[in-house]
């Protein structure tokens, strides 16, 4: 009895501890501020992501703003 109720608070301290891998588990790279797009590497291009038509500031290091007009990945060409 006294192992189950070790290995539910091992999985409880997991849960808290090691917070499942998500979008949000990267580093958002603060080139882009609107979405959550992790620093390079991997060097992403526009058809490596969803995101279309947002902000770009700073570096871009992904090139995602190729035109320099501050967005990234336009849809409207
Ligand atoms: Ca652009």
């Amino acid at each position: 009895m006294k192992s189950l109720f070790l290995a539910l608070a091992a999985a409880l301290f997991l849960m808290i501890v090691a917070k499942p891998t998500t979008v949000t588990g990267a580093a958002c790279d603060p080139s882009y501020p609107g979405v959550c797009i992790p620093s390079p590497p991997p060097d992403l291009d526009c058809g490596d992501i969803s995101h279309r038509n947002f902000r770009v500031v700073g570096s871009d290091p992904h090139r995602f703003d190729g035109d320099k007009d501050g967005i990234g990945c336009e849809t409207r060409r």
